[in-house]
């Protein structure tokens, strides 16, 4: 599966709702399939995009937070994964990309080529609900019977480490964070009313 064709699937239930994506070849693919207001690209801070969302979630809990992780990222801040588990926030959902490669900086190996299992480590560490999904209809799946659900849920889908066409992303980090703030604000705000 291609992780274009699999953001491409599931996009219809991410352009409402806030996305927090790590750096490099997602956030470039998720842009280019159309960047709104409420999509955060985490640039230069591998790992914390997840830790991001579980703030965001937590502090916003009328609203769904959807982080779109990778494997480099998630194991360079597996702790994360207790966090999450810690306070269980029904809103949050957490999609990891498994393409066993950091695939933006070049393309090296990544532990879940040798047997670290990302989903079985989310597991153990007390995510309520964990999903592999390697197929874009199970992934579809998985991601509506999430958002269906007031669950913390991580969702493991293997990818091809293929590199988007462009990494060109056309709004700077600054933009991006003050355009996605006032995004949050809007939406706050809205749900008081
Ligand atoms: C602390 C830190 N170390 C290294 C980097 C360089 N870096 C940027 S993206 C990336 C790879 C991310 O891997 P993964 O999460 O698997 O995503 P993929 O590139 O495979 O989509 C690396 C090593 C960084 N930005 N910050
Ligand atoms: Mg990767």
């Amino acid at each position: 599966m291609l992780r274009l064709d699999a953001l491409q699937a599931i996009y219809p239930e991410l352009e409402d709702r806030i996305v927090v994506t790590i750096m490099g070849a997602v956030a470039a693919e998720l842009y280019s399939l159309g960047h709104r207001p409420n999509f955060f690209y985490l640039e230069h801070a591998m790992g914390l995009a997840s830790s991001m969302g579980l703030g965001i979630a937590l502090s916003m809990p009328e609203h769904r937070v959807i982080v779109i992780d990778g494997d480099g990222s998630l194991l360079m801040n597996l702790g994360t994964l207790s966090t999450m588990a810690r306070y269980k926030p029904g809103n949050l959902l957490h999609i990891v990309f498994d393409n066993e490669s950091l695939l933006s900086v070049g393309g090296f190996p990544t532990a879940t080529t040798s047997g670290t299992n990302l989903a079985g480590i989310a597991r153990f560490s007390g995510v309520p609900c964990v999903k592999e999904a390697d197929t874009i209809q199970s992934l579809q799946e998985s991601v509506s019977e999430a958002l269906k659900t007031n669950t913390l849920t991580t969702i493991v889908s293997k990818v091809e480490a293929i590199s988007p066409n462009s990494f060109h992303i056309d709004l700077t980090l600054l933009e991006n964070r003050f355009q996605f703030w006032r995004s949050l604000q809007v939406m706050h705000n809205q749900s008081k009313t």
